[in-house]
């Protein structure tokens, strides 16, 4: 059969998912609370309905059979993340048998299936314990961190063979210091700063870890949710606009992760507005020799900015939107669910420029993805037709699959997410698996996309 849109041989079909938001179990086996637990507990009217992260999807019991259907739509590849307040309750103390032994478990279902593990360390989830110490404001937790993830790689890398430091660690920087949809919910830029950076010295030191460890055939990265930034227009003040959103949004994590060093536009604008953050000896030589092998791409949507109309009032906390503003550019293509652009070039634009400015690392589509509510009125013969999620996946994969013929070293894609899951403060409002769960019961039940992809990753592409 001649497939239109063919993808290179051994190409990762897969998904995502997160620790806290399919585990469940969250007060069981032995797991610490993390800062999800406690700010459901502080504040559950801040989560969607009230719905907390203690059932969630019921990985933590239905492994088996979610590791069964997962086989069944054509996966070859999977990421989840270890819950570090599951495997070292406190984050530095003693190591929790039982979680040993679930994650044993899952890794070798997964095997077994022929489904090869994507493990990533931390998925937004700071232990309580160690959010008590300052989070990733504090040094104390970096080195907690690497411990961690040595600790991973010893019990876990005889069989898992991709490992990832941090999903998107941006969004903790923006939801717990900036813009209030995180817990410790504070709004600080310079805490921001110090956030972020203890959050790549803590990369930097897993990754030294890792090779220590000496994994064979191992591979170690970053999954960075990149979100290229779009002037309004050609004038220099909107393209300044996009450069400086640019450089806080998507250059601050993937030049010192891909590079091992910061921007010096970066650094620059941080000293003129004394925000930088507070740096220890050796760090420079950490990030330089510890960059990445593997780069995981999320993409969801563009960032379209312009000049600011106003000055910012100078009284107010000093913010990122203070070097520009939103462009909403009219006429764009929403998903009036989570309010987000879909745009689907943008997943070529992000692959073009990690080939020309990026040596073309070694990469892959690790989340893209499209929640929708209520997608029960979509339901025909027992199944949700979500033709417009088929139709969102095709066509950020003609992108993609132009950007692989044009020479990026894209090696797969996944998808957000496997099976309908718990979003950080929108719990179960928006779906967005393969496969839909009746929250009542628990029961499973693939959605149209489920097979259009098992059909897509069978031929290795698709034809329109
Ligand atoms: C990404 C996160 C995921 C997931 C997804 C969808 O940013 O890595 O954890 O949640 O976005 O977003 P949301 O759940 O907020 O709709």
């Amino acid at each position: 059969m001649t497939v239109q849109y063919k993808f290179p041989d051994g190409f990762w079909w897969g998904s995502a998912v997160s620790a806290t938001q399919i585990e469940g179990a969250s007060r069981e086996g032995g797991k610490g609370l993390n800062i999800w637990d406690y700010w459901y507990e502080k504040e559950p009217d801040r989560f969607f309905n009230g719905v907390g992260p203690d059932t969630t999807s019921d990985f933590y019991h239905r492994y088996k059979e979610d590791i069964q259907l997962m086989k069944e739509i054509g996966h070859n590849t999977f990421r989840f993340s270890i819950s570090w307040s599951r495997l070292i309750p406190d984050g530095i103390g003693e190591i929790n048998k039982q979680a040993i032994q679930f994650y044993n478990d899952v890794i070798d279902e997964m095997l077994a299936n022929h489904i090869k593990p994507f493990v990533n360390l931390y998925h937004f989830d700071m232990p309580l314990e160690m959010q008590k110490l300052g989070g990733w404001e504090s040094r104390e937790v970096v080195e907690a961190y690497a411990r961690y993830a040595k600790t991973c790689f010893t019990l876990f890398g005889d069989r898992v063979k991709k490992w990832f430091t941090h999903n998107e660690p941006i969004v903790p920087v923006e939801g717990g210091y900036l813009y209030d949809f995180h817990y410790p919910n504070i709004v600080d830029f310079k805490k921001a700063v110090q956030v972020a950076y203890h959050t790549i010295i803590a990369h930097a030191k897993a990754i030294k870890e890792f090779r220590s460890v000496q994994i064979p055939n191992g591979k170690i990265g970053i999954i960075l949710n990149l979100t290229p930034s779009y002037p309004r227009s050609s004038h220099p003040a909107d393209i300044k606009a996009a450069e400086i959103a640019d450089l806080f949004f998507n250059r601050s994590f993937l030049d010192p992760a891909v590079k091992g060093k910061y921007p010096e536009e970066l650094i620059a604008l941080l000293k003129e507005y004394d925000q930088m953050p507070e740096v220890e000896e050796g760090d420079r030589e950490l990030l330089q020799s510890n960059t990445v092998d593997i780069l995981g791409v999320n993409y969801y949507q563009p960032r379209r900015v312009k000049a600011k109309s106003h000055l910012p009032n100078p009284e107010s906390p000093f913010m990122p939107e203070w070097f520009f503003d939103n462009y909403e550019m009219p006429g764009r293509k929403m998903n009036p669910y989570r309010g987000w652009e879909i745009y689907e070039k943008g997943i070529y634009d992000i692959m073009v420029n990690i080939k020309e400015n990026y040596d073309n690392i070694e990469s892959f589509i690790s989340e893209n993805g499209m929640g929708v509510e209520g997608e029960e009125r979509f339901i025909q013969d027992d199944m949700i037709n979500d033709d417009y999620r088929i139709q969102f996946v095709k066509e950020h994969l003609k992108w993609l699959h132009k950007a692989i013929e044009e020479g990026a070293n894209v090696k797969g894609y996944h998808m957000w997410t496997f099976m309908d899951n718990w979003s950080w403060s929108n719990a179960y409002k928006n779906r967005y698996g393969f496969i839909s769960i009746d929250l009542q019961t628990q029961k499973r039940t693939p959605k149209k996309s489920a097979y259009w992809i098992k059909e897509t990753s069978q031929n290795n592409g698709f034809t329109e």
